[in-house]
């Protein structure tokens, strides 16, 4: 080689400089790094003028194949505590497979968390078929055990519902946790931990940063509500008076008060019109505005026979409504 010969070296890989610092940084969770299995080649190209031209040569390639990355994020969905009444529920979580490689993952719900105010039970584990977010029964898929998702490509996200049962025994404002833990099916361990040719095409799986092991917390909070009704009368006789004597009229007030948290439903207050009176017509009221005695689009309904009735419909607490008539003493 003459003494003015000089020599230039590049370098050139198929994968590009990202893709190998994605593969160098080996023990960060790999969403979006080099899908395992990838070989990633590299030839190392030297040119230089030896006095009788210029001149190019290769070195051997290099070839590295991509190992699989096993790791897993878990996060709970629900923008707060669920509020519930005693009977079914459910909590969200969504589950990613933040590794470079296809994976299943095992799925198990804890309800037994210390601190707990009571405990539920957990129904099932279902995967959001429809993908919308929303659990629906008979749409999206129960789970059966022992629950695992399916194989989940790299970076693909997955909502979970788990499915619960609060107990009857839970009262107003108690609350309880669901641990929801998903775990790499094919291992989990400290980073860096090897299982040998289980990973894409007979190369490693390796556990990342995650552990290839996650776990969320969905919080349950009870709201009972419960309904107090409150009768009183008062008399105005045929002299000024406040006598009970025949022809004296009686309003009668009815105060229903909703306390606690939640919601009733179809709330109704009904009262049988008193032997010895009779309903005095057009008196019907709820809170001092006149319903109309006729079954029709209004929320009250009025006879002597049948007595009155106020519908309320669905009614969230604190809630406080005052239903009055009058009867006239026979
Ligand atoms: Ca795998
Ligand atoms: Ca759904
Ligand atoms: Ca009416």
């Amino acid at each position: 080689m003459t003494r003015n010969a000089h020599i230039n070296i590049a370098l050139s890989t198929i994968c590009g400089a990202a893709a190998l610092s994605g593969f160098m940084i080996a023990t960060s969770a790999q969403a979006n790094g080099v899908t395992a299995g990838t070989l990633i080649e590299n030839t190392a190209v030297a040119s230089y003028d030896d006095g009788a031209g210029p001149r190019t040569i290769n070195s051997n390639t290099v070839s590295v194949r991509v190992d699989e990355l096993l790791d897993v994020t878990l996060t709970s969905r629900d923008p707060g505590p669920v509020g519930t009444r005693p009977g079914d529920a459910v909590l969200t979580f969504e589950l990613t497979n933040q590794g470079n490689g296809p994976e299943a993952f095992r799925l198990l719900a804890n309800p037994a968390v210390a601190g707990n105010d009571f405990d539920v039970v957990v129904r099932s584990i279902a995967i959001d078929s429809n993908g919308n977010g929303v659990y629906d029964a008979g749409v999206d898929a129960l789970l059966t055990a022992p629950e695992a998702t399916a194989v989940l490509a790299p970076d693909s996200v997955l909502t979970v519902f788990v499915l619960v049962t609060v107990p009857d025994t839970a009262t107003d404002t108690q609350t309880s946790i669901v641990d929801l833990t998903a775990e790499a099916a094919t291992g989990t361990g400290a980073p860096g931990t090897v299982f040998a040719a289980l990973g894409v095409d007979g190369g490693d799986a390796i556990v990342g940063g995650t552990g290839a092991i996650a776990t969320a917390r969905g919080q349950l909070v009870v709201g009972v509500a419960s309904v107090e009704l409150t009768k009183s009368v008062v008399l105005r006789d045929p002299f000024g008076g406040t006598s009970a004597v025949p022809g004296t009229i009686a309003t009668f007030t009815i105060v229903a008060r909703v306390s606690g948290a939640g919601t009733v439903n179809d709330l109704s207050i009904t009262d049988a019109i008193p032997d010895g009176t009779t309903y005095a017509p057009g008196t019907l009221a709820l809170d001092s505005v006149a319903l109309s005695d006729a079954a029709d689009g209004d929320a009250g309904v009025a006879s002597d026979a049948a007595g009155i009735a106020v519908s309320l419909g669905d009614v969230t607490a604190a809630f406080t409504a005052s239903v009055t008539f009058n009867v006239v003493i026979d």
